[in-house]
């Protein structure tokens, strides 16, 4: 019997988007279901009760919660195309770096757009200062995973259709402080599991102008 696989999700969230783009990766088919977060779904609350958060892959009934834990299932789950390293010292730096994304970046980049003055100002130079140390640890590879996407690759990756509103809203061009990151994403958004699955960062922008309303910024 074919694998049930689904994935409940919002379409703006770079977390949702590592599983698409992993499930993309392995050609992997799936039932996507889009979650009106201020009014979830049974489902998600029954698959998430800890969290209640998206992304959560349901394979054949049972559930998987967030989003580096899920893309590390996927990895094991569907063979084709690893997204880890084989070696265990450079396993253990690509987990580092997804870390950092989590714990660093996603945080400095929220508080660019949830901020004024300087606040933002602050958040914006850590958020560049994040964004150059990952083009020293990308060096002079083509991927983080070297010739092909690896997991910090899928895992950084969504950003990138966020980065209009960080740039619009911080005043500030990404491309003039991290060329390479912008060179690496140019790169990613070549291969179809990554173009396809990333919204239009233009869309995004416009989702954050009501965000913003509902977080009193402005
Ligand atoms: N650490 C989680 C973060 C997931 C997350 O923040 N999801 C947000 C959407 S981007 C969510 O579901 N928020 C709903 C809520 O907090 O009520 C992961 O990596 O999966
Ligand atoms: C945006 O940045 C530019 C160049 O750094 C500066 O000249 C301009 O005054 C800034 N605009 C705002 C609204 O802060």
């Amino acid at each position: 019997m074919a694998d049930e696989v689904i994935l409940l999700d919002f379409w703006p969230s770079p977390f949702g988007l590592r599983a698409r783009i992993s499930l993309a990766e392995k050609g992997v088919e799936y039932e996507y279901k889009d979650e009106d977060l201020s009014n979830k779904s049974p489902l998600l609350l029954k698959s998430n009760p800890i969290h209640k958060k998206i992304p959560v892959l349901i394979h054949n009934g049972k559930s998987i919660c967030e989003s580096l834990v899920i893309v590390q299932y996927i990895n094991e789950v569907w063979k084709d195309k690893p997204l880890m390293p084989e070696d265990p010292y450079e396993r253990a730096q690509a987990r580092f770096w997804a870390d950092f994304v989590d714990k660093k970046l996603y945080d400095c980049g929220t508080r660019i757009w949830r901020s004024k003055g300087e606040a933002q100002d602050a958040a914006k130079k850590e958020f560049i200062d994040c964004l150059k140390l990952l083009e020293g640890e990308l060096g002079d590879k083509p991927f983080y995973g070297g010739k092909n996407l690896g997991y910090v690759d899928v895992v950084l990756v969504p950003f990138a259709c966020w980065f209009y509103t960080y740039e619009t809203d911080g005043n500030f061009s990404i491309e003039n402080e991290c060329p390479k990151i912008i060179a690496w994403v140019k790169r990613c958004m070549e291969k179809e599991s990554v173009s396809k699955a990333l919204p239009d960062p233009h869309k995004v922008y416009e989702l954050v102008g009501f965000l913003k309303k509902k977080h009193g910024v402005e």
